[in-house]
């Protein structure tokens, strides 16, 4: 089954302030180079690819306590809100490669200014719903979620200008295993439907991603998926910076992105966390290039 996509928008955001660990900046390239273009040309996909300016090397260094390159993650994802929401306004599917995390800021920002009502699809092993109080960290990668919410710093939630806000019941985690405290009361207190490593377990992914699909598809105008390559289990997927134990086997993952071709729901989607420079070669691209290509209608038979 094919639901492809009329035109998709290749973003690369070559950008990792707002994780620890530098490298996933080199991630775009790295899928390029595992052979994104062949694979797309391969299953006829119309594509073009986006460019945004690059940031200045060197930025002011103020310290912003519990909210880390702060200044940083603001100019990249102003400009990635601008190009996303211009490119979903122009009919294509923005497909957007990071990078760490935080960029998710500027892709959803960006589309909400689109759509009215998004779905979203999170397929991560944390969930990225820490605010500067109850971030263990301060990297801003890890409260890219909670920012498109509505929630935490008002420099962040207001990046992209005048949208509307994601409703926690159109959201839908998947994969998590590794969750702060402040990050569980609020998926709790929020009602947001996570399927745990252990949900997948129990019910297997077909069934986690039926109602996956059926939540993030019921009353929206739109569903993007924000796929964190650390949802993968590090031995299929060694090339991430803050890698968790017992993820998604090569089959969950692929199954997913299948399931979600066949849908015909995705209207927008990013791939995050590739870092090159702690990767076995070109393992954990060349998985990207395969999840993406499953995503896009590519099938065994
Ligand atoms: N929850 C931790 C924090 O807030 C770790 C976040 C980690 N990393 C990501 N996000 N890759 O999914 O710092
Ligand atoms: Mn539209
Ligand atoms: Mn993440
Ligand atoms: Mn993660």
């Amino acid at each position: 089954m094919n639901n492809l996509p009329s035109t998709v928008s290749i973003i690369p955001v070559p950008f990792d302030r707002g994780a620890t660990r530098r490298g996933a900046g080199q991630g775009p390239d790295a899928i390029f180079g595992a052979g994104l273009k062949r694979k797309l040309d391969a299953l006829g996909v119309t594509y073009q690819v986006d460019d945004l300016a690059a940031l200045p090397e060197r930025k002011d260094e103020a310290h912003h306590p519990r909210l880390n390159h702060l200044t940083e993650v603001i100019t990249m994802n102003e400009q990635l809100a601008a190009r996303v929401s211009a490119l979903a306004e122009a009919g294509t599917f923005p497909l957007v490669l990071g990078g760490d995390h935080s960029i998710a800021i500027g892709t959803l920002a960006g589309l909400t200014r689109h759509y009215r009502n998004l779905g979203v699809i999170w397929i991560d092993a944390h969930s990225d719903l820490n605010t500067p109080n109850t971030t263990p960290t301060g990297n801003i990668h890890g409260m890219s979620l909670a920012v498109s919410l509505g929630r935490g710093d008002r420099r962040l939630t207001s990046i992209g200008g005048v949208k509307s806000t994601i409703k926690p019941g159109h959201v839908v985690l998947i994969g998590a295993r590794s969750l702060d405290q402040g990050e569980r009361d609020f998926i709790r207190r929020e009602g947001i439907a996570c399927f745990t490593m252990q949900d997948i377990d129990r019910m297997g992914m077909f069934r986690v991603m039926e109602e996956a699909i059926r939540i993030s598809s019921t009353g929206t105008d739109g569903v993007h998926l924000s796929f964190d390559i650390d949802s993968v289990d590090p031995k299929i997927a060694p090339g991430t910076g803050t890698p968790v134990q017992g993820g998604l086997s090569y089959r969950e993952a692929h199954l997913a992105m299948e399931m979600l071709s066949e849908s015909g729901i995705l209207t927008s989607a990013e791939f995050v966390e590739n870092n090159p420079l702690l990767d076995r070669g070109q393992k954990t691209s060349r998985l990207l290039v395969g999840l993406i290509g499953s995503m896009l209608g590519e099938s065994i038979l």
